[in-house]
């Protein structure tokens, strides 16, 4: 740090490699989610689109259990179209306060902008711009009688935060820039700094992107109206619609594709272009497109289902079951269990919770199952904790473990409640969670049975 060398800069406004999202409505359902990531796949696959699959809330108890299934990460959330400041910031790379000014000169001069100066720790400390070192100049001519004594040499050869302008505003990067706006225009500067959540340095911003910044490019799957889509949809600009719902699309400046067919999900919709272009999706998407489509028709019994959700079905079941992504072998066993991951606990049998995603691990001197399950919200455990610890003990019985454990995930806030049983339970003692009235073990930071817990109990057990 503190020596320029002229690393890549992320230039924010470059149409070429400038994302569009693809994003499904509020309160995501499955075909939401499978309908971006299918759709921003093919897109990319097919055009070499730039197509980021994204999700406008927080992806329900039925679509994370599918994504677990099939092993994809959820789409990135985009709670609203409004750009931040991030999508206009300059990341520059930063100088030190004691490097000389020439240094700063010369990064102002390649990157025609500011030279960021930010200490060792990465606090933004000013900015060293044309301004700052004509106020510097001017500073030195009025202290010095004798200016033919001083070089140009010598000048440049100082500090670069003596010539620095100290008194640059910061706008954390998640700031709208909307929101910053009235201050930016308030002030003289054309340069501020952008800065982290912790206050550190990010970057620097220019008045003319915060006055005009880019516009975010969004692909609207699996709705068209605005009441039904990510905030501030005004701010973005619509590339097109991809859909089964009834029409009431906001108006937009330009024709674009639009597509708001009467079947039965829009992952049908997506299938069939992928088919078209001949394009293959890997099991897990196809999988997740499998699921769309069987969750949006109740596994083809829903009367919106049409002749071609059926070929799609056939056609997504042939990319995807029987993978090791789905493990299933029919779509109609595949769709049970997709639905059942969306039904709650309340209204489950103590089997289809236990059983659904129920992992046996065994080793040389231990034979233990964990089963996970997906909930919106923990309170649904109280309820049947008794019957699900007995079936926890049915198990245990049955299938001669050591441990049972059923891993209750609370997909919306994150964390998990961990039930647990078996004649050698008393090992788990140490696991880092604490202990509940119930008997229960709270997790708040545990999401992932394979990365997390796993770990922990086979630590606890070897
Ligand atoms: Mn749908």
């Amino acid at each position: 740090m503190g020596v320029y060398s002229p690393q890549p800069e992320r230039a924010p406004s470059e149409a070429a490699i400038s994302p569009i999202y693809v994003i499904g409505h509020l309160n995501p359902d499955t075909d939401a989610i499978a309908a971006a990531v299918g759709y921003a796949w093919l897109l990319r696959e097919r055009d070499g689109t730039n197509a980021i699959p994204a999700r406008a809330g927080a992806v329900n108890p039925q679509t994370a259990w599918v994504l677990r299934t099939v092993g994809l990460e959820a789409p990135r959330l985009i709670a609203d179209a409004s750009p931040r400041m991030e999508r206009i910031t300059r990341t520059l790379p930063p100088i030190l306060p004691d490097r000389p000014l020439r240094e700063a000169w010369a990064m102002a001069a390649a990157g025609r902008s500011a030279a960021p100066v930010v200490s060792a720790d990465g606090e933004p400390l000013g900015l060293v711009t044309g301004d700052s070192v004509f106020r510097f100049l001017s500073k030195q001519m009025e202290e010095r009688v004798d200016l033919d004594s001083v070089s140009v040499a010598r000048i440049l050869a100082v500090a670069c935060q003596s010539a620095m302008d100290a008194d640059v505003s910061c706008f954390p990067l998640t700031m709208r820039v909307r929101d910053a706006r009235a201050r930016v225009l308030r002030d003289e500067r054309d340069d501020f700094f952008v800065t982290r959540e912790d206050g550190s340095y990010f970057g620097i911003c220019r008045t003319p992107d915060v006055l005009n910044p880019p516009r975010l490019r969004l692909i609207l799957v699996d709705h068209n109206e605005a009441a039904q889509a990510l905030g501030a949809l005004d701010e973005a600009d619509l590339v097109e619609v991809l859909d089964h719902h009834r029409l009431g699309n906001p108006a937009t400046n330009i024709p674009i594709p639009f597509t708001a067919d009467p079947v039965g999900s829009t992952s049908t919709l997506v299938s069939e272009r992928m088919a078209t272009a001949r394009c293959r999706p890997p099991a897990a998407i196809a999988g997740l497109l499998l699921a769309g489509l069987l969750s949006d028709t109740l596994v083809l019994r829903s009367p919106t289902t049409t002749d071609r959700d059926r070929q799609a079905a056939e056609r997504l079941g042939g990319w995807a079951l029987n993978s090791v992504e789905v493990p299933f072998d029919s779509g109609t066993a595949f769709g049970e269990a997709v639905l059942a991951a969306g039904a709650g606990l309340a209204v489950r049998t103590v089997d289809s919770i236990l059983n659904t995603d129920l992992k046996i691990y065994e080793g040389e001197h231990f034979k233990f199952g964990i089963a996970q399950v997906e909930v919106a919200n923990l309170n649904e455990l109280a309820v049947r904790l008794t019957e699900i610890t007995a079936g926890l003990e049915g198990l245990v019985e049955a299938r001669g473990l050591d441990l049972a454990v059923l891993m209750v995930t609370d997909v919306v806030r994150g964390g998990s409640r961990l039930v647990l049983t078996g004649p050698q339970v008393g090992r788990l003692d140490d696991l880092p969670y604490k202990r509940l009235p119930d008997g229960t073990l709270d997790a708040p930071d545990l999401v992932s049975r394979k990365k997390q817990l796993l770990p922990g109990i086979l630590g606890l057990l070897s």
